[in-house]
This record gives structure tokens, C-alpha cells and sequence, in this order.
């Protein structure tokens, strides 16, 4: 039987970002180093994919400090850890590497010196995720805002409403950002903050390659675990922005023929922590099943590398 016409349209960019990358070779060369087992507090990104190859090679997972033995390194995977954490670990004499991304650290500091210059700090950002936690533990407990949706600025009591700073998480939805800023710069007219938003290139990039491709795609898939927030923005940009199916996948295994049947075209994207394997994996699928013509739409090039720290620290 002849396969039916598809046209794939693959965003560009999508996957890896510079942070991951050097995040994953962080933990490679901690094991080149240290020999196994290493430990990794949290997910080093949040894909399955990459922790499983990573526990090949001798990484052991963990979610918190005291769960690591005191003579073998750990890692801080790359959303960033509260202050709390480097300091139990030099408590207990721990060796350990700091994997936070480069761009997560720069919202640390950022908290962190308008702290010192004596604003309070709100937080933009989602309850409960790692890089929340690590930018809100930045400062002591109690002291730093969480605002999630244009409704909880309307609640918020602040201490002064002439000294007040906002951050955000790295990986929210561009668009939704916009809305909660500016409801943050109505009702404190003073407030500071950075430009626009902390929201990183990787992030930002990667929303608007879906919304070049989501208005002509019947359905859209975006290859990522449900709990990589910067993928399931990537979601919520297709839905928003034309696009009738939206789904995560994690890999091809998840691909729900069935639901998409009949259609004509297809969105593939990747959250930042997604394996080009595992695009390449859906791709594939897709091939088997179609007869696909893929077209590769690029709405930005991207050059940002950061760099591998080149020794990997030890306590004094
Ligand atoms: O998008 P998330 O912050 O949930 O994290 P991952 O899916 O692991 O992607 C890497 C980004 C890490 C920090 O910004
Ligand atoms: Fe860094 Fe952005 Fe990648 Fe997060 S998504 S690791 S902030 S580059």
C-alpha cells in the first residue's frame, strides 16, 4: 500500500541548549576524573534519556545533599541549587562541581545584588521547580516573592512598594512574561528589573521557531519530558499560536498514531534538554509510517557555547 503525503516541518533551533551541553559534559568528565560512582543531586537536565546514559557511564541520581556519601564528588545539576546546598557540602568536606547553566548563575546574581542594595525581591516563576527553589535560595527564606500568573500580582503584599527587583525563571513562556511584567510595573511603578525578563536565547528561540510553524501544522510535537518546563512551554506556544494538536513525547514510543490520523502536516521541535537522538528517533518514526517530505524552517542561528570548566573543583 502506498504511504500517505506528510510534510514534516522541523523547527530550527530545537534541542540542547549551551547549558545542558555543558552541563552533561560536566558530569562525564567528573566520572573521566573521579572514576564511578559520582553523584548528581536532581536530575543533571530533566530528560530520562540522558540521566540513563549518564547512569551507564557510573552517575548515581539523587534529589538531595545528605543522600550522597561525604567521600565521592556531586554535581548541581543545571537548574541551580539554593545557597544552602554548596555550603552543607563544604560543611561535611564534600568535593563538588557546580553544573548551574552560566545564565541561571546570572539571575543568582542579579537577585543577590539588588538585595543588597536593599529591594525585595519578587520572583516570576513556577512553584515547586528546581530553578525557582535555587534563585528564591539565593536569599534567605521568606525574603524573596513568588509570583506564578498575572492574578498573584494583583495579591502580593510587599514590604515597600518603592524597593522592589523582579526576576524570573529562564525558561518561561515569553509571551506570558510579558503580561505578568507589565502587571508587576502597574502596580509598583518603581519596581527594577532586568530589560525585559531573565528568560534565556535557548528559551526564547525555541518559542518562536514553533510559532513560525505551528499556524500550518496539523499537529505538533514536541520531544521532551513532562517535567522540562522550557518543553512544555513549547506546548502551550503551539496550542496558543494556531497549532489544533499539541503533544509532548518523549519518544517515538509515545507517538499516538491514532489521534493524528489524517493529517497533512507535521511540527517536530525539542525542549533544551532533548537528545537530537531522540528527534532523529521521531523523525524516523514518521518516515516508517509516511510518505514525508521534511522541510527545516530556521528562524534563528545559534552560537552560544559555554565554556567546560577545566578543573573540576576540590575542597581546600
Ligand atoms: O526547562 P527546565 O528548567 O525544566 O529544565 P530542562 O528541561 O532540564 O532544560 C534545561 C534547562 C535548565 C535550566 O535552565
Ligand atoms: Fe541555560 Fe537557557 Fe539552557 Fe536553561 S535553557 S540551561 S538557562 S541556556
Amino acid at each position: 500500500m502506498e504511504k500517505p503525503q506528510l510534510t514534516l516541518y522541523l523547527a530550527a533551533p530545537r534541542g540542547f541548549c549551551a547549558g545542558v551541553d555543558r552541563a552533561i559534559k560536566i558530569v562525564e568528565m567528573a566520572i573521566d576524573k573521579w572514576g564511578a560512582p559520582v553523584y548528581v543531586r536532581h536530575e543533571i537536565v530533566h530528560n530520562k534519556f540522558v540521566v540513563d546514559s549518564l547512569k551507564d557511564k557510573g552517575a548515581v541520581f539523587v534529589e538531595e545533599l545528605h543522600e550522597c556519601p561525604p567521600d565521592r564528588p556531586v554535581i548541581f545539576s543545571a537548574h541551580g541549587v539554593p545557597k544552602s546546598v554548596p555550603a552543607d557540602a563544604e560543611r561535611r568536606n564534600m568535593v563538588y562541581v557546580d553544573a548551574t547553566c552560566p545564565l541561571v548563575s546570572k539571575v543568582h546574581i542579579e537577585a543577590s545584588r539588588h538585595a543588597e542594595e536593599g529591594l525585595q525581591i519578587v520572583m516570576i516563576g513556577h512553584e515547586g521547580h528546581p530553578e525557582t527553589i535555587g534563585t528564591m535560595g539565593q536569599l534567605p527564606d521568606g525574603e524573596v516573592l513568588l509570583v506564578e500568573t498575572v492574578d498573584d500580582v494583583a495579591q502580593v503584599e510587599v514590604r515597600d512598594p518603592s524597593k522592589l527587583a523582579f526576576v524570573t525563571q529562564t525558561t518561561l513562556s515569553v509571551d506570558d512574561t510579558i503580561d505578568i511584567v507589565a502587571a508587576l510595573k502597574a502596580r509598583f511603578p518603581a519596581i527594577v528589573g532586568p530589560h525585559k525578563e531573565d528568560i534565556c536565547y535557548a528559551t526564547t528561540n525555541r518559542q518562536e521557531a514553533v510559532k513560525a510553524i505551528a499556524p500550518q501544522c496539523d499537529a505538533l510535537l514536541v520531544v521532551g519530558a513532562p517535567n522540562s518546563s522550557n518543553s512544555k512551554r513549547l506546548v502551550e506556544v503551539a496550542a496558543k499560536n494556531g497549532c489544533n494538536y499539541a503533544q509532548l513525547v518523549q519518544r517515538a514510543t509515545d507517538i499516538d498514531w491514532r489521534a493524528i490520523e489524517g493529517i497533512r502536516t507535521i511540527g517536530i521541535t525539542a525542549g533544551a534538554s532533548a537528545p537530537e537522538v531522540l528527534i532523529n528517533e521521531v523523525v524516523d518514526a514518521f518516515s516508517a509510517h509516511y510518505d514525508v517530505t521534511v522541510e527545516q524552517v530556521v528562524t534563528a542561528e545559534e552560537h552560544v557555547e559555554f565554556k567546560v570548566p577545566r578543573v573540576l573543583r576540590v575542597p581546600a
